[in-house]
């Protein structure tokens, strides 16, 4: 039995040794991490400057009961935590008051047709395959930065 442990764990090593797996497969390494919460898969919709768009991830909390209070960047006027209800077939959005509810040990997702990050008024091009930054700001595991992926 110890043996075959040994084995497995040898051969794991070698799979990620040669970067068989890349780190940004479905290991899903986070990109972010503060206190007991953790994001993964964070990007935002490519857009040209003046337009407006939205950002979206998967938030884990490995521990008690959290909110996502605020998201800031340098790279647009307006950032704003948007909730998302389907009425008739149409998509309604609107701020999400109070903000985005992390509940303990559980995950939360930012996406398409649901919660995001409405971003309006871009101040520069977002360009698909470049890197930008937010800020999160939790109500108890407080605030940190989060590199979003242009998609
Ligand atoms: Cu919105």
């Amino acid at each position: 039995m110890l043996a075959r442990i040994i084995t497995f764990i040898f051969i794991l090593h070698f799979v990620i040794g040669c970067g068989i797996i890349p780190s940004t497969s479905s290991f899903n390494t986070p990109v972010a991490s503060v206190q007991t919460i953790s994001i993964h898969d964070a990007w935002v919709r490519n857009s040209p400057i003046g337009d407006n768009s939205a950002a979206y991830m998967t938030i884990t909390n490995s521990g008690e009961e959290d909110t996502l209070v605020t998201v800031t960047g340098d790279f647009a006027t307006i950032f704003e935590l948007h909730t998302a209800s389907k009425n008739n077939g149409m998509t309604d959005m609107h701020p999400a008051e109070g903000g985005v509810p992390i509940p303990a040990q559980r995950t939360q997702m930012l996406k398409p047709g649901g919660y995001h990050v409405m971003i309006m008024g871009l101040s520069k091009n977002l360009i698909k395959g470049q890197t930008v930054q937010l800020t999160l700001t939790f109500a108890h595991a407080g605030a940190v930065i989060v590199p979003v992926e242009i998609r």
